[in-house]
């Protein structure tokens, strides 16, 4: 049975361009800026970064989406023309911090996407762990055609997903690439039919969210440093995270129960 939704409270409740709730071990973050379609301006950058260091000790996982016919129209352009040179380095920073908070904050975040996923809003989506796209999904990064440049960290994490000269494409020529394009490239693990995103992304955050907690940490914080390792560091801090994780009572405890017959076997999904 689907856990019983609860809307957040507390300094959670208080961010207007967010809506909360919590499902259990999960969070529900959604962009809330519709009429704008969740354009990212400072007030909403700087809730999400409030949002995601102040998840109450519960949330294992979190599902972030948005409200109304798109994911995210990206960087706020009413707010561009208004900064200096220095004020829009500073800018660019806030994005980063707010950002770091997801890709390396507690808990796995899966992002469900439809509509654009567009400069800014694809930033933001690439600092989650697991992306979902609706077929309405479209991602661009239009600024090229701006005059402007990334500026919120997607210029280190979306060429580790598509590469860089894909990337390139993309800001050079406005190539837009459709869902499935963006599964095929990596930009999304999965794809599903319109209105079906929230559901497979809490699903797929409740199983994340049963994880230990000690793996997820691993995965987290772990494997994307080890990835920009050298094999020989790489090798070394993955012992160590091993050790640590399988020292954990709970891998213990999940190891003993697979060798008693009570655990889930893998199976062919
Ligand atoms: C906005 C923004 C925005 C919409 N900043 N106000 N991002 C872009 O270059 C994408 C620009 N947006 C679009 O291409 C389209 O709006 C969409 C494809 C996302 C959606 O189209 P549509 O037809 O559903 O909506 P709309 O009618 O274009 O927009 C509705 C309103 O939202 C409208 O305002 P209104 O007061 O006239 O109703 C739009 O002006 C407003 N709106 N997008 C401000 N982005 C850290 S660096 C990151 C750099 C970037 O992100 S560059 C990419 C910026």
């Amino acid at each position: 049975m689907a856990e019983p939704t609860v809307p957040a409270t507390g300094a959670l409740a208080a961010l207007d361009l967010l809506r909360i709730e919590h499902a259990g071990a999960v969070t529900h973050v959604r962009l809330n800026r519709p009429v704008k379609r969740n354009a990212l301006n400072d007030t909403l950058v700087a809730q999400l970064q409030a949002a995601f260091t102040g998840l109450p000790p519960e949330t294992c996982a979190v599902v972030l989406s948005g409200e109304g016919s798109h994911f995210s129209a990206g960087l706020d352009l009413s707010e561009l023309s208004e900064r200096s040179v220095a004020e829009a380095v500073v800018h660019s920073r806030s994005w980063h911090a707010a950002f770091e908070h997801i890709q390396f904050g507690r808990v796995p975040v899966v992002a469900v996407m439809h509509g654009a996923v567009v400069g800014g809003g694809l930033e933001l989506a690439v600092a989650a762990h697991i992306r979902v796209a609706e077929r309405s999904v479209f991602y661009g990064l239009p600024e090229g055609q701006r005059g402007i440049f990334v500026g919120g960290g997607g210029s280190t994490r979306i060429p580790r997903l598509i590469g860089a000269a894909r990337m390139a494409d993309m800001m050079l020529t406005g190539r837009v690439y459709d869902a499935e394009e963006g599964l095929r490239i990596g930009l999304s693990q999965y794809v599903v039919d319109e209105g079906q995103g929230l559901a497979k992304g809490f699903e797929l955050a409740h199983k994340i969210a049963a994880n230990a907690p000690l793996s997820n940490f691993a995965v987290l914080h772990a494997l994307p440093r080890i990835a920009d390792m050298g094999q020989a560091e790489g090798l070394f801090l993955e012992s160590l995270m091993a050790a640590i994780a399988s020292g954990d009572p709970a891998a213990k405890d999940r190891i003993k129960a697979f060798l008693e017959g009570r655990a889930a076997k893998v199976a062919k999904q």
